[in-house]
């Protein structure tokens, strides 16, 4: 057995007036509590310091930077870094990364046990629209604050096992379980910040949110024989609600914990990496069963293209 004590440290709302530094101590909590049930690793969510800013329509780049971070760690985010090594606890922790030479993204960054980054990736689908569209109840406007990333979708060794990175809506994609996939990932970590409204379809709602979690995780975890860990910013931000649902999925796409709030909640689950072994040894063989000359379609087209 290869056993890692993942926690999936779900947060309550962060309000926009909130400083990083209290968001910080937070998180320090959620970290002291995965300390004292065991934990090896902990997972928050995507933009895990800040609301969720892209909700906000901004047309001053100054303002819109404010919400980035131009290194990690970096003073704010230190303690927590700090806290993590001693408790000789790895991490995953999604951030808005403004780079040197000007480049924002939507990234996450895995760390080991000493919290040195031994990973990044930056969320390659980004949902949403880039301009101000009044028909919305709320924007979504990562389209316009972030580029697509530019890293795909690397694999890291880490704690004995192979580990991915995804963002929020990656997850909904089945390429980007597959691309890992195709590395023998073992377990995925994913943060989200989902609205529980789909702004542009009443009928979608919180519920029907969740059940899509739920089938996107579990589809990913069983269809590439990995665990799947998804972590969410949950509740009301300034009015605007977020689903909680935080969940862990084994190798046989089954939910094993689930949040029960939409606070700051840890669940703590020993995930064994060796459970990976079986589903990628036989019915998911990728060697043995997958029919590439027929998958061509999948990188060369983007859009669907119905027949003549
Ligand atoms: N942060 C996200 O990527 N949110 C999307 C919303 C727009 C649906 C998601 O896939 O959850």
């Amino acid at each position: 057995m290869r056993v890692i004590n993942i926690a999936a440290a779900q947060m309550g709302p962060i309000q926009r007036a909130d400083s990083r530094a209290a968001v910080v101590m937070r998180m320090i909590a959620l970290l002291d509590e995965a300390k004292r049930k065991g934990a090896d690793l902990i997972i928050y969510p995507e933009l895990a310091l800040t609301t969720f800013f892209p909700r906000w329509y901004m047309e001053d780049q100054a303002e819109v930077d404010t919400w980035f971070e131009k290194t990690m760690p970096n003073e704010a985010v230190q303690p927590l870094f700090d806290r993590a090594a001693q408790h000789g606890i790895a991490m995953y922790l999604g951030y808005a990364e403004l780079t040197p030479d000007g480049h924002h993204y939507n990234t996450a960054v895995l760390t080991d046990r000493n919290s040195t980054i031994i990973g990044k990736y930056r969320k390659v689908h980004l949902p949403g629209h880039d301009e101000f569209e009044p028909a919305r109840s709320h924007q979504h406007l990562e389209k316009r604050y972030f580029e697509p990333g530019d890293l795909g979708f690397p694999v890291w060794r880490n704690l004995g096992g192979i580990i991915g990175m995804a963002i929020c809506n990656d997850r909904r994609w089945p390429e980007t379980y597959r691309v890992m996939g195709l590395q023998d990932v073992e377990l995925v970590l994913i943060g989200y910040n989902t609205p529980s409204v789909n702004s542009l379809k009443s009928a979608e709602g919180l519920q029907q949110r969740l059940l899509h979690n739920r089938l996107s995780a579990q589809a990913g975890a069983y269809q590439n024989s990995c665990w799947v860990v998804a972590v969410a910013k949950a509740g009301v931000e300034d009015g605007h609600h977020l689903i909680g649902g935080s969940l862990i999925v084994n190798p046989d796409g089954e939910i094993v914990a689930e949040a029960a709030t939409e606070g700051d909640e840890v669940l703590v689950v020993p995930c064994d990496l060796d459970a990976t072994r079986f589903g990628k040894q036989t019915i998911f063989d990728f060697a043995r069963h997958r029919r590439v000359e027929h998958y061509g379609l999948i990188t060369s087209r983007t859009g669907a293209v119905p027949p003549d």
